[in-house]
């Protein structure tokens, strides 16, 4: 049974919204209801990504969605979110592909990188006739990136880079990786401050051409959870990249992190647009199943509290998005800020998804409906871009002045 995305605005949360807003929310809600929603089941069961969205979305400017020039649309911080929420109503491996183009790849080039990466690879990524991957995460170092056992030396007037990146978004579909290694720092750089990593080395960015000798990425097969999404692990032996290709304004496990915040802020919005799937189906649903004396389901106490529960937690967490966004397009967010958004509307959205799917008893776990879809892209996205448990204690750090990581 199709049950078409309503949209779920219990307390006047659109009139906080400018036209501007409403207008970029709208655009993205019509191209995923139109592009995405007809053909999302058949992907998630092939584990196909829908590759043919690519350039769609680029057209509507969706990469690199807040940055400003180089063909980027230079949507305020909170359009950029809406975006994100619409992506994810149709599906998190979406969102995610956009989320690392931008956020992981764009940005990055953009903030650390020198005119030439910038000219070279921004219009190309925001134009889809590149994609980028971001390889921080390595087989044994998930949560703890700073113990990295990647490697770039220098030899004359190139880097040779040397490691294993593990549970890559877009890797073997990337032309160019956003690779994250340590460097041996010349004596008269050594950064004392950099405590966790050995004292004689620094994490730097690299932009990798995938086509190089030595660079292979290999698909991840098996997964359960964003199965429209291209995983991959990456393998670096002995790629030789010129020095140009180093982002010379990276310096220390701080500039991957400043990239993950643009990540994680988009998911805190992504997560509201999967949430906000399963509840309006779940709500239109137990109005029209019925059971027992011909009463639909919607009628029962214990539906209803499901119900309450859920778009209760959705408004909460809608001005906790437009409020860490605000705070951003007034360049006053902490990093803190974006964790207590990523951490409480993922929750909140699988929250959602469990309690959405039980609405829909045996009819919940069929593809017929998109909620155990959402459930399922759910778990990884609570386990990416910083587990739950990682962004506790980021807030326990900040709340208390005590590291317990
Ligand atoms: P620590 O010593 O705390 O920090 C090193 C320096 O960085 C600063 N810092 C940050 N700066 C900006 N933004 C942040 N979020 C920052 N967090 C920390 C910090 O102040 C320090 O600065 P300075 O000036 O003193 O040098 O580093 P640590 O090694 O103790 O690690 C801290 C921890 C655990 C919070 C960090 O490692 C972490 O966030 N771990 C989680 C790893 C993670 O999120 N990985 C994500 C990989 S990418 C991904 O999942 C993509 S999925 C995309 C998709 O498909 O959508
Ligand atoms: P671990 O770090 O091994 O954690 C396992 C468990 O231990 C978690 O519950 C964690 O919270 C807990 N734990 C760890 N340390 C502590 C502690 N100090 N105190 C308390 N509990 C702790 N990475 C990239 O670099 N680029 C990508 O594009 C990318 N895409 C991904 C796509 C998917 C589908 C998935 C699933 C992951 C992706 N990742 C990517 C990797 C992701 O960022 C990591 O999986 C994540 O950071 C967690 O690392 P881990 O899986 O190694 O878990």
């Amino acid at each position: 049974m199709v049950i078409p995305f309503r949209g779920v605005d219990f307390l006047e949360f659109d009139s906080l919204l400018n036209d501007d807003e409403r207008l970029v929310r709208s655009t993205a809600r019509q191209f995923i209801e139109e592009n995405l929603i007809p053909i999302i089941e058949e992907c998630n069961r092939a584990g196909r990504f829908p590759r043919e969205l690519v350039k769609p979305m680029a057209a509507l400017g969706f990469y690199g969605a807040s940055l400003q020039g180089y063909g980027c649309a230079g949507m305020s911080n909170v359009e950029y979110g809406l975006v994100m929420q619409e992506l994810e109503r149709g599906d998190s491996g979406l969102r995610s592909f956009v989320s690392v183009q931008s956020a992981l790849v764009m940005y990055p080039i953009y903030t650390f990188g020198s005119d030439e990466q910038k000219q070279q690879w921004l219009p190309a990524l925001q134009s889809g006739e590149k994609i980028g991957c971001f390889g921080l995460t390595e087989p044994d170092f998930g949560s703890n990136p700073g113990a990295m056992r990647s490697r770039a030396r220098k030899s004359g007037r190139e880097y040779i880079l040397n490691g294993e990146k593990m549970w890559i978004t877009s890797g073997s579909i990337a032309d160019v990786a956003m690779i994250w290694a340590k460097v041996e720092n010349p004596k008269e750089e050594k950064d004392e401050r950099n405590t966790r990593n050995t004292k004689d080395e620094c994490v730097r960015g690299f932009l990798v051409e995938t086509d190089r000798p030595g660079f292979k990425a290999q698909d991840i097969h098996g997964k359960w959870s964003l199965r429209a999404s291209v995983t991959s692990g990456l393998s670096l032996q002995d790629v030789r990249i010129p020095e140009s290709n180093l982002l010379p304004a990276t310096q220390g496990l701080k500039s991957p992190l400043m990239c993950l915040n643009q990540a994680r802020y988009g998911i805190a919005w992504g997560a509201i647009g999967a949430a906000m799937a399963c509840y309006d189906c779940a709500l239109q649903y137990a109005q029209l199943r019925k059971q027992f004396h011909d009463k639909p389901i919607a009628s029962h106490q214990l539906v209803q509290e499901k119900l309450a529960w859920m778009v209760t937690e959705i408004t909460k967490a809608q001005l906790l998005a437009l409020q860490v966004g605000r705070l951003k397009d007034e360049k006053k967010t902490q990093h803190q800020h974006v964790s207590m958004a990523k951490r409480n509307n993922v929750w909140m959205a699988l929250e959602c998804a469990r309690l959405s799917r039980d609405i829909l008893g045996a009819n919940g776990v069929a593809d017929d409906y998109p909620i155990m879809r959402h459930m399922m892209n759910l778990e990884s996205v609570k386990t990416y871009e910083g587990t739950h448990d990682i962004h506790t204690l980021i807030l326990g750090q900040n709340i208390t002045g005590l590291d317990a990581f």
